[in-house]
């Protein structure tokens, strides 16, 4: 037997995290920045043990960050990996039960998002010593179920800890799946509390500096001819760019091939910043929340190229986008399941080598000059609307529009600086209307869309990139929902500019509802009136003064001149700003001219539903299966 150190499984979990890294293009960096946790039974005494050891003994090995709730520490962790490109991210450390099932959302949102977290939620005891202990779940089926069995299908890898001799293959086991650029996401290892503190006599190599290489997989040369073949037969080819050209780091390898052959590019949430707002292949964002030229440019597209993209439904505008009939698919993923979608040729490969290969492959092939003549109209056509509504004054009702706080944050802001949001009116605005100027400058999250990333996700962007402002811009209802992480921002000395956007309740899904003929039932924020329904008055709560409670700077700004005021000032300073202001709910963005599938009811005694259902059926008969392989002929 070799040498061996004695600890705890926690000491022992906590000193072989600290001594991950990851490793691109021959860049190292230690895997996990450090641990956000909130302490309770469960993991008081094991991790958090290990944790207080390791601030007074070694205090770089992994920092320790309070959060204020668990869901809001994975945003935050999820928030920091997307801006290191998903090589570092954070680990995330819970008590048991509730402070263990609270991170059930951040998990679905790491994984769907495809960006890696590793959770160590606390668990009830291996030895059932002290069952049922406070917050254990009792099933009368099965001894071996916890809550944490909740996580395996919103996990790319599951694991607990029964024994302290399972700790290193659980580990590897997540180091893998974090590090593997086709499965990861979030990764749960799950620590039963009398585990976490009991002792073991380690190997010392478990403690060794580890690096974990993250793949950049090769495409296969004959995939690729096939690639560059159907490109060269296609008329009106179109890019979709995902949120895997950034994490591949592929955006010049992007703007090099559009240089190239001419194509234009439309881009999803997560690709959005893929190419910079003006170059002359960018259309924009594309789909149901689309510019008009991105998605005039779709409908008519005979090949469409998606590189990291997993063409969700807003992308595809729910199938209606792309309308030619015979249009085909190639599709660039490092991952097979979003490289087979809509019968696509799979090119399961890294998005900057395999854009790479394919402009060496196309050797000089250009798109039709009058392709690139009608695609740059229409995008010229788009750009006008934009300078049109940034330009919007404040309403007869004395309010700001959407439109006009978003261009206003946008002109006044920083090239580098970035924008961030998730749930709400607001991502769709920002998708359609944000200029964006830098590959990282726009970080919405839009795979679960979920509200209450928005001030997490902000810490965990700034917590990334120190040097760049960093503006949440955060609607009333996402807010009440999550603001909790303005108290972190202010513990950590963490600069964030939320721009909190009041419009008394859901203005998106109360558009939305209107155009489903449910009348916004539901939506406003309103009192319960004599007439027994919500239809009373504003409710009188004020935001402003809930975010100065948290011993913010808060400035109220009603006009735009006063919003860009109240943006330079937050500039200026080093310290987190809440920019407070009231929007009218009633302007929208301009149209997409797209759709969205929510079904409309089938049968209702309400004209308004039954308007909205002969709508939808108009809509959904242009909707469409691409089923058909892309061909040369
Ligand atoms: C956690 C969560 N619950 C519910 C939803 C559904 N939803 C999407 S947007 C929205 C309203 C958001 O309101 P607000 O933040 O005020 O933005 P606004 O729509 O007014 O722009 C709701 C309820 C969601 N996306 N996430
Ligand atoms: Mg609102």
């Amino acid at each position: 037997m070799g040498d061996t150190v004695r600890m705890t499984v926690a000491q022992a979990t906590i000193n072989f995290l600290g001594a991950q890294y990851s490793e691109s293009d021959g860049v190292e960096q230690k895997l996990f920045a450090g641990c956000l946790g909130i302490f309770g039974h469960g993991n008081v005494a094991g991790i958090g043990q290990a944790l207080l050891q390791a601030e007074l003994e070694q205090p770089d090995l992994l920092p320790y960050v309070l959060g204020r709730n668990e869901q809001a520490m994975v945003h935050t962790a999820v928030a920091y990996a997307r801006m290191r490109e998903r090589r570092q991210t954070w680990v995330v450390s819970t008590s048991v039960g509730p402070g263990a099932t609270n991170m059930l959302t951040g998990a679905a949102l790491a994984t769907i998002n495809r960006l890696p977290v590793l959770l160590l939620p606390a668990d009830t005891f291996a030895d059932r010593s002290a069952s049922p202990l406070l917050q254990e779940l009792e099933q009368p089926y099965a001894g071996d179920v916890t809550v944490n069995d909740a996580f395996r299908p919103v996990s790319v890898y599951f694991d607990r800890v029964w024994r302290p001799e399972q700790l290193p293959a659980a580990l590897l086991s997540a180091m893998r799946v974090l590090t593997d650029p086709a499965a990861t996401g979030a990764v749960t290892v799950c620590f039963p509390q009398d585990v976490q503190a009991a002792a073991h006599d380690w190997p010392v190599e478990l403690f060794a500096k580890r690096v974990w290489h993250i793949a950049r997989p090769l495409p296969e040369r004959a995939v690729l001819e096939q690639a560059a073949a159907l490109i060269k037969a296609a008329k009106r080819p179109l890019v979709v760019a995902g949120g895997g050209v950034h994490y591949s780091g592929a955006s010049e390898a992007l703007a090099a091939f559009c240089d190239a052959t001419g194509i234009p590019v439309g881009q999803s949430q997560a690709g959005k910043g893929t190419l910079v707002f003006d170059h002359p292949q960018c259309l924009g964002a594309i789909g149901s929340t689309g510019t008009t030229a991105s998605n005039a440019v779709a409908a008519e597209a005979d090949l469409v190229i998606g590189i990291g993209t997993r063409y969700s439904d807003f992308t595809t505008a729910s199938r209606t986008a792309f309308a030619d009939p015979g249009v085909g698919f190639v599709n660039i993923n490092v991952a097979g399941l979003d490289a087979v979608k809509h019968a696509g040729l799979s090119v399961v490969a890294d998005a900057r080598e395999a854009l790479e290969g394919l402009t060496a492959l196309l050797d000089g092939h250009r798109v039709d000059q009058a392709y690139v003549e009608r695609y740059t109209a229409l995008d010229a056509e788009w750009e006008r609307t934009v300078e049109t509504v940034y330009a919007e004054t404040e309403t007869p009702e004395g309010l700001l529009t959407q439109n006009a706080v978003i261009g206003t944050v946008n002109e006044v802001s920083d090239p580098r600086d970035v924008v961030v949001c998730a749930a709400g009116s607001m991502p769709g605005d920002l998708h359609k209307l944000w200029r964006t100027r830098d590959p990282k400058g726009y970080h919405v999250e839009y795979g679960y869309s979920c509200m209450g990333y928005e001030v997490a996700g902000g810490l965990g962007v700034a917590m990334a990139c120190p040097d760049r402002d960093v503006f949440v811009m955060v609607g009333d209802g996402s807010y009440l929902m999550m603001a909790t992480e303005l108290a972190t921002a202010v513990q950590e000395h963490v600069k964030i500019i939320t721009v909190l956007v009041e419009n008394h309740g859901y203005a998106s899904i109360g558009a939305l509802s209107e155009s489903l003929g449910s009348q916004r039932f539901g939506t406003r924020y309103r009192e319960r009136s004599g007439s027994g329904r919500l239809d009373g008055d504003f409710l009188p709560v004020d935001l402003a003064a809930n975010a100065a409670s948290f011993g913010l700077e808060v400035i109220r700004a009603t006009t735009k001149a006063e919003l860009a005021d109240a943006i330079k000032v937050a500039k200026a300073g080093s310290d987190p700003v809440v920019i407070y202001v009231e929007t009218d709910p009633f302007v929208d963005a301009p149209s997409s001219e797209s759709w969205w599938d929510v079904p409309v009811s089938a049968t209702s005694t309400l004209a308004s539903t039954q308007q909205a259902r002969t709508t939808y059926e108009e809509h959904k008969a242009r909707q469409r299966l691409f089923l058909t392989p892309p061909s040369t002929s």
